[in-house]
């Protein structure tokens, strides 16, 4: 909350709507009173003596336009302080340097490729070693800390296979061997909107912004919001020393983007079952995987723990890799394509393109084969999604 002569928005106060429209946004914040937040493109500010100044010194380590975002962000996720950083992978960059050399991450084994990617060839490089196990057993979970773990990473649902970890169980487990650890859950694929970490244990949480969060797929970013102190003055300490943040252009983006968050997700998520009960009764599918579905296999979890979800299917197509090619080329609507959450409709085939970073053998045991195809449904009509779908699957899979 920011002091402003009685007119701070207090968002302890108000809703999740009414904070994406004005939590980090008075008017009277800016001296032209504009309703909407400006974009202050200036990298530098003007001091009034040296090392006296208006808040604001160098465009890195602080923005008018960015704080604002900021402070948008953090109440979506019911935290006390956000930080926005270039993308999401940026943000993971920067949380890394919370640890040092001889320290171990024990993360959820079905992770953005990217995320593995950098667990496995660049924390390495800096002496932190990272064990992926599937946190679904919670056993095994158990037994894989180690004296030297020092972050967790919950992915959830992971990415592409949908699982869902138990963000409490997990959590509490960590802070019961270690109560130093920190708890990271990425919450890319639900959103703020449906479903928040902290609430459950996690210390901070993470999103790829350029996802559901933006929403419009024209903004690269990534943002952590936590509510810890001390861990929050750590993390803005480096966010400036590591210097990974987003231009002023793209956090006004992302702050227009997030009004809309709550309708969005409701929309994605209205399609997103549509479509997926629509595969489910496909004959040229063998499997869908949709949290919102009874048959997910943790559907129970997904009651308790999240309040909905978005427009993200994964579906394992009659056939290999030919018939994941065909039916990919022949979509009209969705264009084959990484990313995720964005209004338009997307396709991909992780073991080719989101995934490909992922040892091969590591997808073979996550599933990820060739006839896996991942799905974003985006806000066009859930019946047109559906048509372009049975008809570039007909294609693909003839003889059915
Ligand atoms: O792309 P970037 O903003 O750096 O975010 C990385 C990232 C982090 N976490 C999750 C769960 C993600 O899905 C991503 C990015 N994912 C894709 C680009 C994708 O198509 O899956």
């Amino acid at each position: 909350m920011s002091s402003l002569n009685g007119f701070a928005h207090n968002p302890d106060h108000y809703g999740f709507q009414t904070n994406a429209i004005h939590s980090g946004q008075e008017p009277e914040k800016w001296s032209s009173r504009t309703v909407v937040p400006p974009i202050v493109m200036g990298t530098t500010f003007k001091q009034y003596e040296p090392g006296k100044h208006a808040g604001f010194e160098y465009g890195r380590s602080g923005n008018p336009t960015r704080n604002s975002l900021e402070e948008c962000l953090a109440p979506l996720e019911k935290a006390k302080y956000a930080l926005a950083f270039a993308s999401g992978s940026a943000a993971l960059t920067t949380m890394s340097y919370l640890l040092k050399s001889g320290d171990h991450i024990l993360t959820v084994d079905d992770v953005y490729g990217g995320t593995n990617r950098f667990f496995r060839n660049c924390a390495n490089r800096m002496g932190i070693e990272t064990s992926f196990v599937d946190m679904l057993d919670l056993e095994l979970t158990e037994k894989s800390f180690k004296s030297n773990t020092m972050m967790v990473w919950i992915e959830t649902p992971t990415n592409p296979t949908l699982k869902l970890v138990d963000i409490k169980a997990v959590c509490d487990l960590a802070k019961k061997k270690n109560p130093e650890v920190i708890c990271v859950v990425d919450n890319t694929f639900a959103s703020a909107y449906f479903q928040n970490p902290l609430e459950l244990g996690a210390d901070i949480v993470s999103h790829s912004l350029t996802k559901y969060m933006n929403g419009h797929s024209d903004v690269v970013m990534g943002a952590i919001m936590l509510n810890d102190e001390k861990l929050y003055e750590r993390m803005k300490y480096l966010q400036n020393a590591v210097g990974a943040v987003p231009s002023p252009f793209d956090c006004f983006l992302a702050s227009r983007g997030l009004k809309t968050l709550a309708f969005r997700m409701q929309a994605h998520m209205q399609n997103g079952l549509k479509v997926a009960k629509s595969l489910s009764e496909n004959p040229r599918i063998e499997k869908v995987i949709y949290p919102g579905l009874e048959s997910h296999p943790q559907h129970e979890l997904y009651k308790s723990q999240m309040k909905g979800f978005g427009g993200m299917i994964s579906i394992y197509i009659k056939g290999g890799i030919d018939e994941s090619f065909r039916f990919l080329k022949e979509l009209k609507l969705f264009a084959c394509a990484e990313s995720l959450g964005g209004y338009e409709s997307l396709v991909e085939h992780p073991a080719i393109m989101t995934h490909a970073s992922v040892p091969k053998d590591q997808r073979a045991i996550l599933g990820i084969d060739d006839n896996f195809v991942r799905i974003s449904v985006g806000l066009e009509d859930a019946e047109d999604l559906i048509g372009d779908l049975n008809q570039a699957l007909e294609k693909a899979i003839p003889n059915v």
